[in-house]
């Protein structure tokens, strides 16, 4: 693969909790609804995004299969990723049982690596569609007792998914040798006339 790679990005999780939605969301920036494959070993998408319009930055996200049976090859694929977004689905506890794994398991190979905890499907609760199974006070106490970033996300509507990769590009700049002037916030833009590209690996 080709891709020039600024900023590797790897989505972990269970399968189902909206993984490659949320990377439709942000790459494509549209909702598939049911007609997401389950993802095969993993998928990977490039975008380039334009920082203050004078820095460009290429993030390269990989999207795993959160199956047991690909489990041990994600380990390929979170080789020296600089942030993970460990992902759980707000309406199913055992997909936050497993996020904990998921963290673990990266930490004990990517100590590098920084971690966000990430619900999705947080439509599903503000329509009252369905009961929240996973409370936001365990999840701040487990991130905060971790020290990473926490936020809850929908791929269907969008809300908090561009401010989750805001977040990401926001912390590695800041953590780049040169610190950013001020330390101001980032303003995450796409970059005129660029394509996005996107390809699946099985
Ligand atoms: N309501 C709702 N459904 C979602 C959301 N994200 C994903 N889904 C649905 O959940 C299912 C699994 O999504 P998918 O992205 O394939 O999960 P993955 O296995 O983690 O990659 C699909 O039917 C999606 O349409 C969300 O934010 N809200
Ligand atoms: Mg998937």
């Amino acid at each position: 693969m080709n891709h020039k790679v600024d900023l590797k990005i790897v989505l972990l999780g269970k399968q189902n909790v909206g993984k490659t939605a949320l990377m439709e969301r942000f790459v494509n920036d549209r909702f598939l609804g049911k007609r997401y494959q389950t993802t095969i070993g993993a998928a990977f998408a490039a975008k380039e995004i334009c920082i203050n319009n004078n820095l460009k930055i290429i993030l390269g996200i990989w999207d795993t299969a959160g199956t047991e049976r690909y489990r041990a090859m994600a380990k390929m694929f979170y080789r020296d990723a600089k942030a993970a977004i460990v992902c759980y689905d707000i309406t199913d506890s055992s997909s936050w049982e497993e996020l904990r794994e998921w963290v673990r398991e990266l930490r004990s190979h990517e100590e590098n690596c920084k971690v966000y905890v990430c619900g999705n499907k947080k439509d599903l609760i503000d329509d009252a569609t369905e009961e929240r199974k996973v409370p936001l006070d365990k999840v701040s106490t487990y991130s905060n007792g971790i020290q990473v970033k926490m936020i809850e996300t929908s791929s269907k509507t969008g809300e908090n998914v561009r401010d989750l990769f805001n977040m990401i590009v926001d912390d590695y700049i800041l953590n780049l040798s040169k610190p950013a002037a001020n330390g101001s916030n980032f303003a995450l833009n796409n970059c005129p006339n660029k394509q996005r590209s996107c390809c699946i690996l099985s």
